[in-house]
């Protein structure tokens, strides 16, 4: 078949919302797209990781470190769906890999802030997970099947994980007078990294208008962030807390929440690797590979000594 042909296929099916396959013919700008993100998404779902880790070991109660070992083993496993999703493009789990140690491919940027005390591990799954909730809501309907259907159990976990951070922070908002103001500090903190997840805005993106023609994202960074914006603004009012934002104001005309402006600096700053821990994240991750260099090679020599049974 030609190549016109195979396109025009292609295309067919992406405007009538049938998933494309792996093995179905796609463009190779789809496919390394495709790979782009799905590469990135799996590496944050690992580095993310690293900051909750970060409190396994002063949780404050039992139930809270059962919760957070859970939500953690939880994440690993999205990671390891989202690079199987990836294999199955072509590419191996160690290129994928590489590409991380050697900064080629990215994380998202909000792991490269520090978890400073227990609240943050409340705001990263209120605040973080929420983020990525809405975002991954929408990747449920990506128009890559592998992808669409790891998002739908990921979702699943993910509004877990929101609620039992949302239900921690409760705890913590009607606590002492110290508890509150760490529960405030860990939302101040938080608050605009959270915002810098869903990506630059829409005049500055530069995959965004590709990605939305071929439907592996479903609406923009700007109408993601907004949704996020005025789903956070209700919530925190049941905590008696406050976003750190002083333009923060319902607009009634607009049926949505009028608000501050982020600093794009600091979110190209860290997503060039100058954030506070980008280096620790990035070299915590290289040793965890070196130290699994036996499990692997045990795994190897097993399998082949199945095969050889
Ligand atoms: N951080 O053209 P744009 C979780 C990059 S983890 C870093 O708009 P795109 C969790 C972008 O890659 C869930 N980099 O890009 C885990 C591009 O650079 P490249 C994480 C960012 O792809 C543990 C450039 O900036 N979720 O839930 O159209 C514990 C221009 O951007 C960021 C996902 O990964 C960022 N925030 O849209 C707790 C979702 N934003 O690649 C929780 C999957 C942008 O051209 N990914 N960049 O060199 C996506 O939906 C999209 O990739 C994005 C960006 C919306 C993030």
């Amino acid at each position: 078949m030609s190549a016109l042909k195979e396109e025009e296929i292609f295309l067919k099916k992406i405007e009538e919302e049938t998933k494309i396959e792996p093995k179905d013919w796609m463009p190779e700008a789809y496919r390394k797209t495709n790979i782009r993100q799905i590469s990135q998404h799996a590496h944050s779902e690992i580095v993310g990781t690293l900051p909750e880790g970060n409190w396994i070991g002063r949780a404050p109660s039992l139930k809270r470190k059962l919760i957070l070992l859970a939500k953690i083993q939880d994440e690993a496993g999205h990671g390891l769906y989202l690079y199987s999703a990836c294999e199955t493009l072509g590419i191996t789990r160690e290129e994928t890999i590489n590409d991380l140690h050697s900064g080629k491919a990215k994380y998202a940027s909000i792991f490269n802030y520090p978890t400073l005390t227990w609240a943050d591990i409340g705001a990263i799954g209120w605040l973080v997970d929420g983020a990525a909730i809405m975002n991954q809501v929408m990747l449920t309907r990506t128009s890559y099947g592998p992808y669409a259907r790891a998002m739908v159990k990921i979702c699943k976990e993910e509004s877990f994980h929101q609620r039992q951070g949302f239900e921690s922070l409760l705890v913590l908002s009607k606590g002492t007078t110290e508890q509150q103001q760490m529960c405030q500090d860990a939302i101040n903190r938080w608050w605009w990294p959270a915002l810098m997840m869903f990506g630059p805005k829409d005049s500055e993106s530069t995959n965004s208008d590709q990605s939305m023609k071929w439907k592996i994202k479903r609406k923009s960074n700007d109408e993601l962030r907004q949704n996020f914006v005025d789903m956070i603004a209700e919530q925190i009012k049941f905590l008696g807390m406050k976003l750190p934002d002083d333009k923060l104001k319902w607009n009634n005309k607009k049926k949505q929440y009028d608000w501050g402006e982020i600093n794009w600096e600091e979110f190209w700053n860290v997503i060039k690797g100058n954030g506070p821990c980008n280096f620790e994240r990035v070299a915590a991750r290289k040793k965890a590979w070196e130290n699994g260099e036996w499990v692997r090679q045990a795994a190897v020599a097993h399998s082949n000594k199945s095969k050889t049974k």
